[in-house]
């Protein structure tokens, strides 16, 4: 059965390419399953009826059959279930791959959140420039002992590349071309891996292609009210 998917038709320049439906649709195109997208205009979101999809009006969501799903790692997750290509056949190969999804959403995807946070949602208020040298500590730490444990592994658990590797890669990427994760090649050659994929161009190309729309007026205002402080403290 053909699932269908929910993603944004408009994002600011700094999220494109990052929005969480990409998650869906690289496991979607690894796995070798078509899908559809509703698009929705920004603020949708927040509104019926997406609200009944998605209790924190956040895309994506994931439905097929009578299956409603939110959280873009558990959709991954469903996904992997029910296709062949995104866990290993057996059982305890299936327990580490969800191991690694948990290890990406939990343990690096949070300072890496708060690195976006300080650096572009919050960039505004006085408390991010403060913060930041303790968060960028935080993500340091995080990506040495993660580049460790690849050590020169091709995936996470060897050769098979899997849905925790999927997750990794895709938080991983959201500090690309930044110092704090240039600093461990290691990292940066797996993340270069992951995304020469064709699933992942496919994913990428589709996602960007969906943004057809316009932002609303108070986004606008948001957007330059940022690049004017930007230009201040530039
Ligand atoms: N943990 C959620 C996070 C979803 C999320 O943060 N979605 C963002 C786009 S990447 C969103 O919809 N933001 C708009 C909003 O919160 O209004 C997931 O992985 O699905």
């Amino acid at each position: 059965m053909r699932p269908t998917i929910t993603a944004f038709d408009w994002v600011p320049d700094f999220a494109k390419g990052q929005v969480r439906d990409l998650r869906v649709r690289w496991a979607l195109e690894e796995v070798g399953q078509a899908y559809d997208v509703v698009y929705l205009a920004q603020g949708e979101q927040k509104a019926p009826p997406h609200r009944g999809r998605q209790p924190f009006g956040q895309v994506p969501t994931y439905q097929v059959g009578d299956l409603t799903l939110f959280e873009s790692g558990a959709i991954v997750q469903h996904i992997a279930d029910t296709h062949d290509g995104l866990f290993p056949p057996d059982p305890n190969g299936r327990a580490r791959a969800i191991e690694w999804m948990y290890a990406a959403l939990n343990t690096v995807e949070p300072p890496v959140m708060d690195h976006a946070i300080a650096t572009l949602f919050e960039a505004d208020k006085p408390w991010s420039k403060p913060r930041l040298p303790s968060i960028l500590h935080r993500i340091d730490a995080r990506f040495g002992e993660l580049s460790d444990r690849l050590g020169d592994k091709t995936w996470l658990d060897g050769d098979v590349f899997t849905a925790g590797d999927l997750l990794m890669i895709a938080v991983l990427r959201i500090l690309e071309g930044e110092p704090v994760l240039d600093a461990y090649p290691t990292l940066v050659a797996y993340v270069a891996r992951g995304t020469a994929r064709p699933a992942f161009r496919r994913a990428l190309d589709a996602q960007m292609a969906g943004f057809t729309g316009t932002p609303p007026p108070a986004v606008i205002a948001w957007l330059e009210k940022q690049k004017a402080q930007q230009g201040e403290t530039a």
